[in-house]
């Protein structure tokens, strides 16, 4: 499972309904054109905490029908409705996902036990492996590293995407858990996490920026570290000006630019003014 994955965009037209076209045109452009090892679908990038149970299968569906068994793909289930996340992780799981994820489950203060109980109720009730989606800064759940191990102990949880700033933790877990993934979340920094020896990463600006991502993680494995920063130093610029002009609609422009039938996000997502169109292409232009 080691490698770069891009945290899928999904098409939406202007009703909010899913795109199947604009959603394979993605896929593919993320397998031919990006050349990632593998797709994390229905993410936060996915905007999967905007839309229905009914959506969420129709987009596994989707991805998997074009995917085929060209890239790895990894299904996000995690749902506050925990009946629905087992439903998803037995659905995804059914169409041949490779492995599961769940974010931990947010809004409501749950306390570890309960975290706990929500990660082994999906995994009880099916037969996939599982990584868990940590991302403090959205949900407000900061994990220590005697709780990731907690979680690690069921054997059917093989790793982390780590979206944090933390680079002690991410060391602490690195070298306490030598057999677990790690994927880095942030793709600003993803040297930083590579030369802590990750096995991947999972990003939203590889849909637009995977090729790059990859030689930055190739170049730190090979010990490139002056390469791998020139690398990042470029991106860093792109991302800088992506986040500026609206990370996921920006990222959708780009896409539209490019060729690929990105859509619309789902409200109450702003889609772009006129000016931040312009500024999305004046991006495209100046860093892709
Ligand atoms: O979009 C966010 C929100 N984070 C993504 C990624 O961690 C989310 C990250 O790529 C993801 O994998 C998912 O869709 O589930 C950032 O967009 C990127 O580093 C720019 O900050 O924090």
């Amino acid at each position: 499972m080691n490698g770069l994955y891009t945290a899928l965009m999904c098409s939406f037209d202007e009703k909010g309904n899913v795109n199947e076209k604009g959603l394979r045109e993605i896929v593919r452009h993320n397998i031919d054109v990006q050349q990632v090892d593998g797709l994390y679908v229905n993410g936060s990038t996915g905007e999967n905490f905007l839309i229905s149970k009914e959506q969420k299968k129709q987009i596994f569906d989707v991805v998997n029908n074009e995917a085929g068994n060209d890239v790895k793909l990894i299904a996000q289930v995690g749902a506050l409705d925990l009946d629905e996340a087992v439903e998803l992780a037995t659905y995804a799981t059914d169409l041949g996902y490779n492995a599961i994820s769940a974010v931990t489950p947010f809004y409501y203060k749950f306390d570890f036990e309960e975290i706990k109980d929500y990660y082994n109720t999906i995994l009880d009730s099916v037969d996939n492996d599982l990584i868990i989606y940590s991302i403090p800064a959205l949900t407000g759940v900061n994990m220590n590293l005697e709780q990731f191990g907690e979680l690690f102990k069921n054997e059917k949880v093989i790793g982390v995407k780590f979206t944090a700033p933390d680079f002690f933790l991410l060391e602490r877990i690195r070298h306490a858990y030598p057999n677990k993934l790690i994927f880095s979340g942030f793709d600003e920094m993803l040297l930083s996490a590579s030369v802590l020896n990750v096995d991947g990463a999972i990003g939203s600006t590889f849909n637009v920026n995977g090729r790059r991502a990859k030689q930055i993680y190739e170049l730190a494995q090979k010990g490139q570290i002056d390469e791998a920063r020139d690398v990042q130093k470029v991106t860093n610029d792109l991302i800088a000006e992506i986040l500026d002009n609206g990370l996921y609609p920006t990222i959708k422009e780009i896409l539209k630019y490019k060729g690929v039938d990105a859509g619309v996000c789902r409200k109450p997502m702003k889609s772009l003014d006129p000016e931040g169109v312009t500024n999305a292409q004046h991006i495209a232009d100046k860093h892709l």
